[in-house]
């Protein structure tokens, strides 16, 4: 089985997808949306955001919540909702994906800003654009100030997931879901290059490696 990965690099729901790709030993490539210039991915699957799937025979699947699905239906195993657990894995997976996100997305906005401005500053417009309207006024460059204050609150969400990880490698014992919404929001820590998740959370940090090495683990010719 193959896959093309529709996905914006610094995307968390985007990470999250490509570590379960690379949990089942799905092959895929990427395809990098130019934020600007998303007709290839409008093409593909009918709108513009990220992560969308194409699989093998042409079905693409947007969502991520939904590609979960279709992979876990395509590919049962290795099983990222096992049997026991599922419901747990469900409920932080949500959690991860909406609370937590927007936190984390706070956290990561100066990096996002920095990001979108190297790329050209109509693509950081429109991502401020995007973003402003969703969350008001001047959202991006307030948040970008306050950048600080975002931390600590991010901290203090992250705090307790650091004890959590004390002694144990995955957040409920075996590798699921959970683990892999929870290293999508800290990719928003590291998408840089460097990782920003702080020294003081050491389980939090080896846990995002663990879960980042598994590419290298896995032969995906
Ligand atoms: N519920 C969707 C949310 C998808 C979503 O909002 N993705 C973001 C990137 S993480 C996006 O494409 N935003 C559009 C934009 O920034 O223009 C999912 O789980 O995939």
């Amino acid at each position: 089985m193959s896959a093309r990965l529709f996905q914006f690099y610094p995307s968390p729901l985007c990470a999250k997808i490509r570590k379960i790709l690379e949990f089942k030993g799905i092959a895929y490539d990427v395809a990098e949306v130019d934020y600007l210039d998303r007709r290839e991915l409008l093409a593909a699957s009918g709108q513009i955001k990220v992560p969308a799937l194409m699989l093998e025979g042409g079905e693409v699947a947007v969502d991520s919540d939904w590609i979960v699905a279709r992979l876990e239906a395509l590919m049962p195993y290795p099983a990222i909702l096992p049997p026991i657990g599922r419901g747990l894995h469900l409920t932080l997976a949500r959690y991860f994906d909406t609370g937590l996100s927007e936190v984390m997305l706070r956290a990561a906005m100066g990096d996002l800003l920095e990001y979108y401005r190297g790329k050209s500053e109509q693509h950081l417009a429109f991502f401020k654009l995007i973003h402003d309207s969703r969350h008001g006024a001047d959202f991006c460059e307030r948040t970008a100030s306050d950048r600080e204050a975002n931390l600590q609150q991010a901290a203090e969400l992250l705090s307790p997931l650091d004890e959590a990880l004390s002694g144990k490698a995955f957040l409920l014992g075996r590798l699921g879901l959970a683990d892999f919404a929870l290293y999508g929001q800290l990719w928003r820590l590291a998408f840089t290059g460097e990782l920003k998740i702080p020294e003081s959370m050491p389980n939090l940090r080896e846990f995002f490696g663990r879960i980042d090495r598994l590419s290298a683990s896995i032969d995906q010719r």
